[in-house]
């Protein structure tokens, strides 16, 4: 069914979308067109070639809310604990059966898909997201750098007509405490190509340096999943536990 307006079709696609995302954990969608406007090469970002040059494009992330959906899937499902990679087999599982249920053609790429990268940050900032802060984290207004970055989709439908126009809060301004919580977790070092190891803690102080979006820091389980490969076990564990309890 055609809308009317100009871009009426992508803006009730995309508000469906977002609404489907949402109800599945992923709290952040945001459309853009797959030919960014000109104003960058999509195939140098990371994206596949799309379906329509002008077609609609959502950037898919989440705050916090996505660890209690993960949770419950897993209390649901308790092998998929067991599977490679839990979170990340769960994010594609979830976005592409909720995209699918739309009835539109539909094609993904993940954050943690191997290289070539998808360019997601910069994707973010481009699609009028959040402003990349000066420790390489996006920070959104509201959830400042408590978000995660997760899929972009495309799908054969129209884009949104006009750019977004780039969002400049919350960093615009603000004297960069995560900078300075950066360069300490760096410790003079160079950016070590495969992860922080034991020094976690002080990576977790880049975050929790920024003013903003203290209210949707991350539960303790999920920033020991994340942060520490350690206990990534064990907070498995205590999930598949819970969902012992419960049916018991
Ligand atoms: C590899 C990777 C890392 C590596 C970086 C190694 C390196 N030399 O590049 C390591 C393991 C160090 C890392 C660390 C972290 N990362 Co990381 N990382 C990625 C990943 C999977 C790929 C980066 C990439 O190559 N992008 C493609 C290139 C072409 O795009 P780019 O814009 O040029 O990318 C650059 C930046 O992303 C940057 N970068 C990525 N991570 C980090 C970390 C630091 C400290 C710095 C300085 C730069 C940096 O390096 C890239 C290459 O130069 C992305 C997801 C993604 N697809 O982007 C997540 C991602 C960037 N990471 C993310 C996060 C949250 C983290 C951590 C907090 C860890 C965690 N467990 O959650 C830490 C600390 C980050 C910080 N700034 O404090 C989030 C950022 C969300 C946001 N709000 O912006 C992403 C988007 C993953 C996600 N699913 O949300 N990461
Ligand atoms: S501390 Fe300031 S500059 Fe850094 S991410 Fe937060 S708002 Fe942006």
């Amino acid at each position: 069914m055609v809308d009317d307006a100009p871009g009426g079709l992508s803006q009730k696609l995309a508000e469906r979308a977002a609404a489907a995302l949402g109800r599945a954990g992923f709290d952040l969608v945001q459309p853009f067109r797959a030919d960014l406007h000109g104003r960058a090469d999509p195939t140098a970002l990371g994206l596949p070639a799309a379906l329509r040059p002008d077609g609609l494009a959502l950037l898919i992330g989440a705050s916090r809310s996505l660890w209690p959906a993960f949770a419950a899937a897993v209390t649901l499902d308790p092998p998929l604990a067991a599977t490679d990679e839990p979170f990340d087999h769960w994010i594609e599982k979830t976005i592409d059966s909720t995209l699918g249920s739309l009835g539109e053609r539909v094609q993904l790429r993940f954050a943690h898909d191997p290289p070539p990268r998808l360019a997601i940050q910069r994707l973010a900032v481009l699609a009028g997201l959040a402003p990349l802060g000066p420790a390489a984290l996006v920070a959104h207004p509201n959830f400042g750098p408590w978000i995660s970055l997760r899929a972009v989709a495309l799908l054969d439908a129209p884009g949104p007509p006009v750019p977004a126009l780039p969002q400049l809060q919350p960093c615009a301004g603000c004297v960069a405490p995560c900078k300075t919580a950066l360069d300490e977790a760096l410790g003079g070092r160079p950016l070590a190509a495969a992860g922080f190891g034991g020094d976690w803690p002080r990576w977790l102080g880049v975050r929790d340096a920024c003013p903003i979006g203290r209210d949707w820091r991350y539960s303790e389980a999920q920033i020991r999943y994340h942060y520490d490969p350690t206990a990534r076990a064990g907070v498995l564990r205590e999930l598949v536990e819970a969902a012992g309890l419960l049916v018991r």
